[in-house]
């Protein structure tokens, strides 16, 4: 049912297929919303794979100065892009955010390239919770690309990981004279690393103590991993970045396809189940079992979910 004052025609997937910026941002404000309509429109998209390229790294790494000079190449290309920011943070307000639009700014304007901030909106420290929906728009909507570019704390580095096809991991000299004590799971997800902000002291030095010790921290080896170096502000290094990114994404491997797209069913359904639990109606139901001199918290969820 149209809300009052909704006098917007209902956005269809063959008017999405047509690409036009407003329809797309339409469409992803219905998704983000739950609005009517955007279950139907999600289910009415035919399926495609369009590359996810995940761009995730410490806060200040140079995440949105790199994926500024990535988007100069794709754009040279004649891709058409879409640029996801997501700020992990609660507020929308918060100096990430502000940073992305700055160091992006000269494409906001471009015909080939969208650029949308979402704010995770109380996922605990994820990416936004309906992310794989909004991927699907865009590629819905005839993008060449998905970028998503997401600092990697908390949980997001992991939800990305999920998510895109390629992960580039951007570090720099100062993020640990001890690589050691880098928090693991971020190094467990970056498919190409990147060493950005090489024109600082101790880039050289921070590259071989990286190589050296990814064994340490992850489960990969040597051989699986390609390290790049960068100087984003001075688009130095991009070229060899972006060849490896388009290199990877063009031949990806059907078993993590199929692993993503696994992933991505579990979500659906485990949202779909959950959808049906009004938190209203458990509090209630919670208030009158709890009395019971046997009342167990697992026992009542488990009677709750069927089994
Ligand atoms: N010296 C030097 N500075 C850089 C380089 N790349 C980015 N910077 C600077 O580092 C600062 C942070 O850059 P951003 O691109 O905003 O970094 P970010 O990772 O997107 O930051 P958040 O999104 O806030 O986590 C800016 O002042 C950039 O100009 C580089 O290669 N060398
Ligand atoms: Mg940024």
């Amino acid at each position: 049912m149209p809300e009052p004052g909704d006098h917007k025609p209902l956005i269809t997937a063959d008017v999405l297929s047509h690409g036009d910026f407003q329809t797309v941002a339409r469409a992803i404000s219905l998704v983000e919303n739950a609005r009517p309509g955007a279950d139907e429109l999600l289910k009415s998209i035919p399926y495609k794979h369009v590359p996810v390229i995940g761009i995730t790294g410490p806060p200040g790494a140079g995440k949105s100065t790199l994926t500024d000079a990535l988007i100069k190449q794709f754009v040279g290309e004649e891709k058409k892009l879409a640029i996801l920011c997501v700020d992990p943070s609660s507020s929308f307000h918060s100096g990430a955010l502000l940073g992305d639009r700055i160091r992006m700014n000269r494409w906001y304007n471009h015909p080939g390239v969208f650029i949308r901030s979402l704010a995770s909106r109380g996922t605990v420290g994820g990416l936004h919770p309906q992310i794989f929906q909004i991927t699907d728009l865009l590629s819905g909507a005839g993008f060449d690309y998905i970028l998503i570019e997401t600092v990697g704390v908390g949980q997001s580095e992991v939800d990305i990981a999920r998510l895109a096809d390629l992960v580039v991991l951007v570090l720099v000299p100062e993020s640990g004279d001890d690589i050691q004590t880098m928090k693991s799971g971020i190094m467990e997800i970056g498919d190409l690393f990147v060493v950005n902000k090489s024109d600082r002291p101790g880039a050289e030095q921070f590259l071989l103590s990286l190589k050296s010790s990814i064994h340490y921290q992850t489960a990969k080896s040597i051989d699986e991993i390609s390290f790049y170096q960068t100087i984003a502000t001075e688009e130095k290094g991009i070229d060899e970045l972006f060849a490896a990114i388009k290199k990877n994404v063009r031949h990806p491997a059907p078993a993590r396809s199929l692993k993503l797209l696994t992933q991505k069913a579990w979500q659906l359904i485990a949202a779909q189940r959950m959808r049906d639990i009004n938190t209203e109606a458990l509090r209630v139901a919670i208030e009158k079992a709890m009395p019971d001199a046997d009342f167990n918290i697992y026992r009542f969820a488990e009677s709750l979910s069927g089994k």
